[in-house]
């Protein structure tokens, strides 16, 4: 069977730490039919956050897997891929997802995992980007959408969005003009995916897009200017 021929996608699992306006968005996008797919699970590596609100308001099964209750990060990532499997989803999609996972979890996910991450990439990878961008007297800032690899926020990019940084920002200011391109965009690449029309080929590492490589930005956005 050929990749065109093949059935649209059907499930994704989202993964978060707090807020989850990320999972709203999702949620929100799903519930407008913009997304060709449904939410079947949200895990949270805390218990106390917010998003898992958000999915039980929208009656969408959650669990909490707690990294505390595990001695080792093999065995923490084993379990969450144990809850993972028991709802067999197309795609992972980590939002706002705290804890690195190791090489063995984003192997087994490797080609349907995705991340979104607050810095225009290769720039800024790990956590307190909107800090670091401040201090460093950026003009620019934004978000990108990857592949998960075990290289943390080092796999393939599909898609960013700029803002700009203004004089005036502080770090709530700028990680909410941040956060509202996130969630558009996250959205679209989703719907990609689900729709069959996204996706990694894992050998050479490259994006394919309607089943040619993804041309560089062609997926990205950018903040109104006016
Ligand atoms: N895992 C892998 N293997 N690769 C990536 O690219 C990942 C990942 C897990 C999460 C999200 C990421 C981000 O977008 C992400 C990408 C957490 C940390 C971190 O240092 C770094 C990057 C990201 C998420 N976490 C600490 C840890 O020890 C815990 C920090 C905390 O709990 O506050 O895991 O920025
Ligand atoms: C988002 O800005 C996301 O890019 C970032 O956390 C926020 C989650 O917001 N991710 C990371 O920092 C990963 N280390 P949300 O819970 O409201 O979606």
């Amino acid at each position: 069977m050929t990749h065109s021929l093949r059935k649209p996608l059907g499930r994704y699992a989202v993964l978060i730490s707090g807020s989850g306006t990320n999972l709203q968005s999702l949620i929100d996008a799903n519930e407008r039919g913009e997304i060709t797919g449904e939410i079947c699970v949200v895990v949270s590596s805390r218990a106390d956050a917010f998003g898992l609100e958000r999915a039980k308001r929208h009656h969408i099964p959650t669990a909490v897997i707690n990294h505390r209750e595990y001695s080792t990060r093999e065995e923490h990532d084993a379990a969450l891929q144990a809850i993972l499997e028991t709802y067999q989803p197309d795609l992972v999609v980590l939002a706002g997802f705290m804890r690195v996972l190791t090489p063995a979890f984003t192997a087994y996910y490797g080609d349907r995992l995705f991340n979104i991450h607050p810095s225009l990439l290769p720039a800024y990878r790990g956590l307190h980007t909107h800090q670091r961008v401040l201090e460093a007297g950026e003009r620019k800032h934004g978000c990108t959408v990857h592949f998960t690899t075990a290289e943390l926020d080092g796999g393939p990019i599909i898609a960013q969005a700029r803002v700009p940084v203004l004089p005036t920002d502080t770090e709530s200011t700028l990680a909410a003009r941040v956060q509202k391109m996130e969630h558009p965009l996250y959205t679209y690449c989703v719907h990609l995916f689900m729709a069959g029309r996204l996706r990694l080929d894992t050998k050479s590492g490259t994006v394919l897009l309607d089943n040619r490589p993804l041309i560089h930005g062609e997926l990205d956005m950018e903040w109104p200017s006016t």
